[in-house]
């Protein structure tokens, strides 16, 4: 598998528009339900996931529109959950932080904080368990890896040599605090990884390329039993939860920070060094965008599910 920036490109870009694009409906709409934009963290998913087999399985938090359309999900599904409608992932009952799509192997996002990281653990002890060929990663954020089923996790993980991998998306905040405000100055996630026996690496979660190369590598081993821990540095630009830019609590992250660093732009100059024309680049930008816009109109002229199944696809009744 090797490092095409292109087809790159063309995912963070699908990703950041239709996120955009979701974000403006909701304002316009005045849609009052929670959601999580992923804006300036593209990187992290599409690295991780370009570097993924299709065999792969992949689970993701409450800030997962990223992950399910790297992984390769399906937009008009996306959408339609988002707005409530019966042909959603989750046939319009999940919402936003509830995607799964087995036929991409999406297994399923959870926002109860690091409850994805044991959930994963069982899928990936699953395949191993079977024989089956593929890895199971999880991606979830810095405030998650301090929950406490993230270390008993770690240690059956290695325990049990599983092929899994665990990808931290550390964006500097859980909602609006700090690294700092949680963490003594002691705390060393490497360190800690590392005295379960399991591998641990970092990233530039800002660089597509990076990521992309490291999670390569990376998997070579997880593939063999040995789990990993991949820690993205990234920058969250949205609000932590509304379709808003938000300022105020930031240090390292501020506007202009977010805007140097942008992922997008990084690709795109990588795409420009190796003679791609800006005007090809527009060109999928507009393509993109009426991609985007289809979608959104796709949802919104779907059906919410039918008083029928209000019931159905429940765990409780
Ligand atoms: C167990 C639990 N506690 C609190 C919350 C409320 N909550 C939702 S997201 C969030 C912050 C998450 O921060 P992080 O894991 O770093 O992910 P990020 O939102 O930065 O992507 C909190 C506290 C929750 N969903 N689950």
């Amino acid at each position: 598998m090797e490092i095409n920036f292109l087809q790159a490109y063309k995912k963070m870009i699908l990703i950041r528009i239709a996120e955009q694009e979701i974000a403006d409906h909701y304002l316009q709409n005045k849609i009052m339900s929670f959601v999580h934009f992923y804006v300036g963290q593209e990187a992290v998913a599409v690295g991780v996931c370009d570097a993924l087999g299709k065999e792969d399985k992949v689970m993701g938090n409450h800030r997962s529109h990223g992950h399910y359309l790297a992984k390769g999900g399906d937009l008009n599904k996306m959408v339609s959950e988002l707005l409530g409608k019966e042909n959603g992932l989750a046939r319009g009952k999940g919402g936003s932080m509830h995607m799964i799509d087995k036929s991409v192997n999406f297994i399923g996002t959870t926002p109860i904080l690091g409850s994805v990281v044991p959930l994963s653990c069982g899928s990936a002890f699953e395949q191993k368990y079977n024989k089956k060929d593929g890895i199971t990663v999880a991606f979830f954020g810095d405030g998650a890896f301090e929950e406490g089923i993230v270390y008993e996790t770690l240690n059956l993980a290695n325990l049990f040599k599983l092929p899994l991998m665990l990808v931290v998306e550390n964006n500097l905040f859980a909602v609006n605090s700090k690294l700092s405000d949680r963490r003594s100055p002691e705390y060393d996630i490497e360190k800690i990884v590392s005295g379960f026996g399991v591998s641990y690496v970092k990233a530039d979660g800002n660089d597509y390329e990076d990521v992309f190369n490291k999670t390569k590598k990376i998997i070579e081993t997880v593939r063999t039993g040995k789990p990993a821990v991949l820690e993205c540095i990234a920058y969250r630009h949205m609000a932590h939860s509304a379709p808003i830019f938000d300022e105020g609590y930031r240090e390292e992250d501020i506007l202009e920070k977010r805007q140097e660093k942008d992922p997008i732009k990084k690709v795109k100059q990588s795409l420009l060094d190796s003679g791609i024309k800006e005007e090809e680049l527009v060109i999928i930008e507009e393509d993109t965008k009426k991609i985007v816009l289809d979608s959104i109109k796709f949802a919104v002229d779907s059906n919410y599910p039918p008083k029928e199944s209000l019931y159905t696809d429940l765990y409780a009744s």
